[in-house]
């Protein structure tokens, strides 16, 4: 038994608060915002357990929990004075008061939210913001009832458990189970945010007036969409004003960004698990709900099928709470994170809506930043881009990059560029070597694919296109091995720890590359390396070290992506779909210096159509079988996953792709024959990657959702 488990040479771990691109975008957009000197907070969850670490044992994948704060964290500030409590359960009543009614929420238990701060500062300004993360404690209300009666030690217990709410961050990115405890946390973040802004508006403000002109809030993903809710509950039923001023000011303040494009990743919540944690909140709901059905009554008259998909209550077996319909319906703005998502989004996933607000829909293309993953990550690049643009300024103005381009053919850069990548494929052949074993030749190609594992993103066509080229080396003549362009593939990712075919797919790479590995037939032709326990520390690494990274998904499902910008801005060459963003990615750098392949979105649903008569070439039809006839082992461990590809049920595409995936790979290999012509390329491929900074989509933001101007630090 082989067990592998890691710690990189870094001072500290990450804090992995989030689970995939979605946290990562919000980090990039931190470090913009303070840059830009834009007057921001972010708020979030200080879990005590953040995403699992991966530790492989036998090729399959182990969770361990990551207590990432046992050491301390040096970088935040407890704030023992800013704390809310957060009531949960109970009942609603109501109330007289000046004649009027009102609801007043009686809660069944009631947690305390303790303030961490964060600071971010931002680069070359003194503009620091806050990341204020909110961490569970016991309320500071004692049950007196039980201490009177004796039962001091359950008491004391019971108040414990209150610290469960920020224990652990959920690691299935995209599916909802409908779990108590992950609604507690998002109320709960939720509840404390919104204390805390309105308090902090309250303290120089005497009523609402200039509420909306002082305030944006933005909806990252429907997680936190309950802040919506909170606040018409507050302004409604605490502040007393009234239905119409307070839905008002909520349509005015509050923004959504939405992340995905498969309908099946929106969240719902069970009515009956909203209306026992949250009764006011459900009763609110269902009042928005009913006006807005209203509306559409007027709009589209009887037409009722319109009016159950646009409902924010679904009438299905569970009845529940669609939580994009609520953020939609009550936010000004609806934004997609590429344009590629932005035309799903208005002809499928929110059709319905989009018909009756198209000016509510918005595209801002993700981006990321600069300062991280090209300053901090790859010094060596950052210096000699410094020197050939003769300033530094690029480091807050990307737009400079561009001016690379009248270079990308000087033989001196090339020299240098060239140079830069082999530091940093130094730096990750020795990281690979300690952690497999394997020695990795510095002239073969690195090949990454690194993101979270799934099927839509299709590490599954990675590993059969490299067991397709294992077997094409396997059955060469000398004169044809000595042609081949040697080749290190480097895959990391974490599957949800439930999501079975994904971790089949981890897998499957161990498995193939315990096999390509310890060919002596193959030796350095062939390289594959499973990286384990991807996160952002393993990202700074590895990137700057890669030659050529795959995004790959089956068109039409990626929302934009943002792994493919860090490789982009480093250099690296993109063997791509035209998915998500990197449709805009082939506008900036030419659509001839990467490597494109696959159907495209328009393409998708006919494939699809075609089902079993898909054509599918031999090749992909021979590694398939090479896999179910146990040329790798676990012959039944993975019938299952070859299932999910074959015989009319191959839903993500991986045979109708496969044939355009080879040549895209071909192109590949003979454009690393050509040196010169690869690191033309390669800076093409950095000069080009300005747009893909979070500083634009942060600046779009701003001017076009938040109406903020940046206020600059005056001392
Ligand atoms: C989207 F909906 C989600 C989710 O639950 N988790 C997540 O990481 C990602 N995302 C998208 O998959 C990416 O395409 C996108 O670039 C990223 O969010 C940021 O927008």
């Amino acid at each position: 038994m082989s067990c592998l488990v890691f710690s990189l040479p870094f001072k500290e771990g990450d804090a992995a608060l989030g689970n995939g691109g979605l946290a990562r975008l919000s980090a990039c957009q931190m470090d913009s915002l303070a840059t830009l000197d834009f007057p921001a907070w972010g708020y979030g969850l200080r879990y005590q357990y953040g995403l699992f670490r991966q530790i492989i044992v036998d090729g399959f994948q182990h969770e361990q929990p990551d207590y990432w704060l046992n050491f301390g964290n040096p970088w935040e500030i407890e704030r023992v004075q800013v704390s809310y409590a957060v009531k949960f359960y109970g009942t609603v009543e109501e109330e007289v008061s000046n004649g009027s009614n009102y609801k007043v929420w009686i809660p069944g238990e009631t947690v305390e939210a303790v303030a961490y701060d964060n600071p971010i500062p931002g680069y070359g300004t003194r503009n620091a913001i806050n990341l204020r993360l909110w961490a569970a404690k016991p309320s500071g209300q004692y049950d007196l009832e039980s201490y009177n009666t004796g039962d001091y030690i359950n008491a004391v217990v019971n108040r414990q458990k209150a610290e469960i709410i920020s224990n652990v961050l959920y690691p299935d990115d995209r599916s909802y189970q409908g779990k108590e405890l992950r609604l507690k946390q998002q109320y709960f973040f939720v509840s404390a945010s919104i204390q805390d802004i309105i308090r902090r508006f309250k303290d120089v403000h005497d009523n609402f007036d200039e509420f909306t002109e002082k305030i944006a809030l933005q909806i990252n993903d429907t997680h936190p969409s309950l802040a919506i809710i909170e606040v018409m509950r507050v302004l409604f039923d605490e502040e007393h004003l009234g239905w119409d001023k307070a839905w008002d000011i909520v349509c005015k303040i509050f923004s959504f960004t939405t992340h995905t494009v498969q309908p099946e990743g929106l969240e719902k919540i069970p009515v009956d698990l909203m209306g026992s944690l949250l009764p006011r909140h459900l009763q609110i709901i269902y009042d928005i709900n009913y006006k807005f059905m209203e509306e559409l009554k007027k709009k589209f008259g009887q037409d009722y099928s319109r009016h159950a998909r646009m409902s924010i209550v679904e009438e299905g077996a569970v009845k529940s709470i669609r939580m994009a319909n609520l953020s939609i319906v009550c936010c000004h703005k609806v934004n997609g994170v590429s344009r590629v998502h932005f035309e799903l989004l208005k002809t499928r996933v929110f059709k319905d809506f989009y018909d009756l607000w198209p000016l509510k829909f918005q595209y801002k293309t993700n981006g990321v930043t600069q300062r991280r993953w090209i300053v901090v990550s790859n010094p060596s690049l950052c210096a000699v881009i410094s020197k050939w643009l003769g300033t530094e300024a690029w480091v807050r103005n990307i737009d400079l990059l561009a001016g690379l381009r009248d270079y990308a053919s000087d033989a001196d850069l090339q020299q240098e560029w060239r140079m830069v990548k082999k530091i940093n494929k130094m730096r990750l052949a020795e990281y690979i070597e300690t952690l497999s074993g394997v020695k990795v030749s510095l002239d073969a190609m690195f090949d990454v694919q690194i993101k979270r594992i799934h099927e839509y993103k299709r590490q599954l066509l990675n590993v059969l296109g490299i067991i397709h080229r294992y077997d094409c080396i396997k059955s060469m003549n000398e004169s044809d091995r000595r042609k081949v362009v040697p080749r290190v593939c480097i895959i990391g990712g974490k599957a949800a720890p439930g999501y079975e075919i994904a971790k089949k797919i981890i897998k499957l790479c161990h498995a193939v590359a315990e096999k390509v590995n310890n060919d002596p037939g193959v030796g350095d032709l062939l390289k594959l390396i499973f990286i384990p326990d991807y996160n952002v520390s393993v990202a700074e690494l590895v990137i700057p070290g890669s030659d050529l990274s795959q995004h790959v998904s089956t068109a039409g499902h990626e929302a934009s992506g943002t792994g493919s910008m860090k490789f982009l801005m480093n250099g690296c060459l993109l063997l791509a779909t035209a998915d998500g963003s990197t449709v805009e990615i082939i506008e900036e750098i030419g659509a001839d210096n990467m490597f494109l392949l696959g159907a495209r979105v328009s393409e998708v649903p006919a494939l699809r159509d075609q089902g079993a008569s898909v054509r599918v070439p031999l090749q992909f039809v021979r590694v398939v079988r090479m896999v179910r006839d146990g040329y790798f082992g676990f012959k039944d461990y993975f019938e299952s996953l070859c299932d999910t590809v074959e015989n009319g049920k191959d839903f993500y595409l991986l045979g109708a792709d496969f044939a355009s995936y080879l040549e895209a790979q071909a192109a590949a290999d003979l454009a690393f024959v050509n040196q010169e012509k690869w690191t033309r390329m390669s800076i093409l491929s950095t000069s080009g990657s300005g747009r893909f900074s979070s500083d634009r989509t942060i600046e779009e933001y701003a001017e076009q959702t938040w109406g903020i101007e940046p206020c600059k630090c005056p001392f």
